[in-house]
């Protein structure tokens, strides 16, 4: 930071701490990306004296190095943090021409840069779950549930986690209910466009999908509306979703990505974290879970479905049913 700030001769006050969050994409309207802002933003009003950045990196990824290395390069930020799968390899790169730089990369997964620290989240687990509850709905009696167990699952985009953990993990957990379930997975190639979502929706459930698990970012809307029209249902992913539109999203996992990014920029603060490590926090650690509590939930969902996805969650908090998270993809 500069030294001297203004220059109205009063004292500045020195920052004892600067943190830049970058986004990769925007805030609004990605769930994933709001609580990583929500979470820094705590930790830093906690703290006494720190400044804290927020860069939006848009949404062409092409650009999101050139981002991260402008923040580095001003040397002004103690830490930088960022989430998604595709940031701690950027990161790592930027590291190497400016090695004094510290990360914390949510979302994310990477070894060995001494400067770097990451959270990973059991997606294996978090997909299962929703994927469980996907299969209960499309073979209950529900208004709008069709025969056969079909469903779908809309993504932003393809990536590594997506195809090797969040799809087989829902399918896995649908398979687990009706073995003949299948899944119908289409992508849209953004993380903002709800028209081509809605459009995208409207063929998954003419194709016969009665539920569709949504991770589009701002897409999310163009699935409820679909669902809305169509009588159809709708599963969150990121955050508690039920408010979105009660009684059409009908389900919902989250992961605790908020209270991940307080603690782990809080330890950065206080100079506790302990940079170098990467970590992976699931169901049992109790930063991924499917909300059952919701009265949006209770009052929408049958008491059966209800108990038999009380029961696989509670097989997963005991251990009875593992799921492991991949550190490759
Ligand atoms: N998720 C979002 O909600 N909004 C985004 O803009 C977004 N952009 C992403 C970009 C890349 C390159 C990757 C790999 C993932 C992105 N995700 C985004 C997905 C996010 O990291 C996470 O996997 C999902 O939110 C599911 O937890």
């Amino acid at each position: 930071m500069p030294l001297f700030a203004g220059g109205s001769g009063e004292q500045p006050v020195q920052p004892s701490y600067s943190v830049a969050v970058f986004v990769p994409g925007v805030v609004e309207g990605s769930p994933t990306y709001e609580m990583l802002v929500a979470g820094v933003k705590k930790a830093v009003s906690e703290a006494e004296n720190v400044n804290l950045k927020v860069v939006e990196g848009g949404f062409n990824q092409a650009e999101w190095p050139q981002g991260i290395t402008s923040l580095a390069a001003t040397g002004s930020y103690d830490l930088i943090v960022t989430s998604n799968p595709s940031m701690p390899e950027i990161c790592n790169e930027v590291s190497k021409s400016f090695p004094d730089q510290k990360f914390l990369v949510l979302d994310g997964y990477l070894t060995g840069n001494k400067n770097m620290y990451t959270v990973l989240f059991n997606q294996r687990e978090q997909a299962f779950l929703v994927g469980h509850f996907a299969g209960l709905v499309t073979t209950s009696s529900m208004k709008g549930v069709n025969r056969g167990a079909k469903v779908g699952l809309l993504a932003g985009q393809e990536y590594p986690i997506m195809n090797n953990v969040i799809l087989p993990g829902f399918e896995l957990g649908l398979k687990t209910v009706d073995p003949k379930g299948s899944v119908d997975f289409r992508v849209l190639g953004n993380w903002y466009d709800a028209g081509k979502a809605t459009e995208l929706a409207n063929s998954m459930i003419d194709s016969g999908s009665d539920v569709i698990l949504t991770i589009a970012g701002g897409g999310n809307q163009g699935v409820i509306t679909a669902a809305r029209n169509k009588g159809a249902y709708v599963l969150w992913y990121d955050t508690v979703g039920y408010e979105q539109a009660p009684g059409i999203v009908i389900g919902s996992s989250y992961v605790l990505q908020d209270k991940a990014a307080y603690e782990k920029t809080k330890a950065a603060i206080d100079g506790s974290l302990s940079f170098g490590n990467a970590i992976i926090l699931g169901v049992r650690d109790g930063y991924v879970g499917f909300d059952t509590e919701n009265r949006l939930y209770t009052k929408n969902v049958p008491q059966d479905v209800q108990d038999a996805q009380a029961a696989i969650i509670a097989r997963m908090k005991s251990g009875d049913l593992k799921l492991e998270m991949p550190t490759t993809f």
